[in-house]
This record gives C-alpha cells, structure tokens and sequence, in this order.
C-alpha cells in the first residue's frame, strides 16, 4: 500500500497526511538524489552550533525549506542547520522542525545516513515538549531509501520502490522491553565516567551484539527493525549534554520509539517531557528497549 493510502486509512487528518505522505517523502527522494551526485566537500560555513557544513549538508537543507514552503502547509520551520526560524506560509497549520542530513560526514565513506522530521501545531516551539508533536520520521539512506514515520498510531516502516513511490514494508513495528544489541554512542565518556565504562562493560558481558554505524538513524533505525536495542550518547566533560538536539534529533526519535513500545531518556527523564528552551540544545539520549533504558538510567545514577 503507497504511504499517502496508508496514512488516510488510518484516520489521519488531511493536511498531516499530505505532509506526511506527499510534501516530506518528496523532498527525501531530492535529498537522495543530491547525495548520489554529489562529493562530501565542506561548504566553508559553519551551522548554528558551530559545526562546519558539508556542501551536502546546505543543499539538503534548501531542498527541505523549498520543499515545504512550496506546498503552503508550513507556517514556520526550524533546522539544525539554520540559526532561527524561516517562516513559511501564514496561517499555515504546521511547524516543522528538521535535521536535513544526519551524519553528513558518513556520504563519503559510504555508510548510511538519515533526514530527521518533527511536526509540531504551528507556532511558538519554545516552552513546548516533544509530546507535542503531531508526528515524526526518519528516512535511511542506505543500500535501499526507507522512510519511517508515526502520526501517533504505531510506528510504520515503507519503502521507495522502483516506480518512485513509498510502500508500507511493515506495520507497528515493536521494540522489546529487553534488549539483544548495543549501540554505545560517545565512548569518549566512559574514558572519564567509571559509570558509563561499566555500563558498557556490561552490556559486552551480557552478551549483546555490537551494531553501531556513527549515525544515530541507522542505529535506531536498527533497534525498531530488528526489535529491541539501546543507543546511548551520554555527555561529558567537553560536551556535558553530549552532541544531540532535543528538538532536530532526539524528540523526533523518541515518538516513533515510544510509539513502538520503546522508551527514550536523557539518562533520568522521559525525553518528550523535556521543555524545549532553545532551538539548538542538546540533550544526552538513552533510546530502545524500555528495561534496558531504565537499566542505563541506574547504571548511570551510581556514578
Ligand atoms: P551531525 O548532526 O553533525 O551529523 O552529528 C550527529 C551524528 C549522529 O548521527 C551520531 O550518533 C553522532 O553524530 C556520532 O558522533 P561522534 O562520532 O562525534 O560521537
Ligand atoms: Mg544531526
């Protein structure tokens, strides 16, 4: 079944629906195509945080913003790669929030890569929690281009077929309590945090299998698909909320985890219920299996 059918099946409201189904996959095929033409160069700017910007990070971030500002459901946006917000279309019933290229630097090489998306009522984002979201996704550009989106009912994973369109791949994916997999992200930490060393010693002991790919969409992409999993990115003394952004990467993540029956934390608390008090804060992010989260939680507590 093609993304935009699934969706409307589902009772989901129409305009959420066009976003969802037409306007944001649109722009992931453009986001593909770019990143198959084009080298991993530095574009000699930095993003908001700072960071230098590949030129593949800029032009995936206009092709977004021309995106949504071309279909009129967008009353503002805001981007990892951007300082503040870029209006769109007034009274427009959307605001989306987006990491247009997550791990840029991966192109390269070769591995997998992701767009984040998360949809909010259209408005102010300060003072709002992830819970507010309407809806988010991802998209993996790996060896096929997968999209994976919730409308807060389940999490659905769908595929980009040969004739240009997404199919349904599969319905409500489900995360287990207990995990099989880690994906110990910034184990520069457990240099300094006996805490987070033991931590992942222990997951080594128990026996989970390593999958960690350095991009944090295929990592979790691999938790929901395989069914159970914890990625973690902790802070530490360079970077004390680690390197993730509550509202471009880890809130979005969050909903279509705990949509599957996983759960997301910032080591203590529920990553939804945090506030977001600007566009670029960073959190530190413990996401998968809920058992296996709330474990990390302790293990952490005891430092
Ligand atoms: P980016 O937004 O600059 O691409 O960085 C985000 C990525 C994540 O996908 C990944 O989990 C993390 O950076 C890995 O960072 P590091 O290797 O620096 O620990
Ligand atoms: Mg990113």
């Amino acid at each position: 079944m093609k993304i935009k059918e699934f969706l409307e099946k589902s009772g989901c409201e129409k305009n959420l629906c066009e976003l969802m189904g037409r306007v944001i996959p649109q722009a992931i095929k453009k986001i593909r195509e770019t990143i198959q033409s084009q080298s991993g160069e530095l574009a000699g700017s930095k993003n908001a945080s700072g960071e230098k910007q590949l030129a593949l990070d800029v032009q995936s971030n206009q092709i977004v913003v021309d995106e949504l500002k071309a279909f009129g459901l967008v009353e503002s946006m805001a981007s990892e790669e951007l300082e503040g917000l870029v209006e769109g279309k007034k009274g427009a019933p959307f605001t989306v929030v987006f990491d247009p290229l997550d791990g840029s630097s991966l192109v390269d090489v070769n591995l997998a890569v992701g767009s984040i998306f998360g949809i909010y009522p259209a408005g102010n984002l300060i003072g709002k929690t992830g819970e507010d979201q309407l809806a988010s996704c991802f998209a993996v550009y790996g060896s096929r281009l997968t999209l994976v989106l919730t409308v807060k009912k389940g999490t659905h994973e769908f595929r980009l077929n040969a004739n240009g369109d997404f199919y349904l791949t599969k319905e409500n994916l489900q995360i287990a309590p207990q995990s099989k997999y880690f994906a110990p992200g910034n184990l520069r930490a457990a240099a300094e945090s006996d805490a987070y060393l033991k931590l992942t010693n222990d997951w080594i002991k128990r026996g989970f299998t390593l999958r960690y790919s350095g991009g944090m969409v295929p990592d979790i992409n691999h938790i929901l698909l395989k069914g159970s999993g914890i990625f973690s990115y902790p802070g530490y003394s360079k970077a004390p909320r680690g390197k993730l952004r509550l509202l471009f990467e880890c809130a979005p993540m969050a909903l279509l985890a705990e949509q599957a029956g996983g759960s997301a934390t910032d080591g203590q608390n529920r990553l939804l219920s945090q506030k977001i008090t600007e566009l670029h804060q960073r959190t530190p992010i413990f996401v998968g299996s809920s058992e296996e989260v709330k474990h990390a939680g302790f293990a952490l507590l005891k430092s």
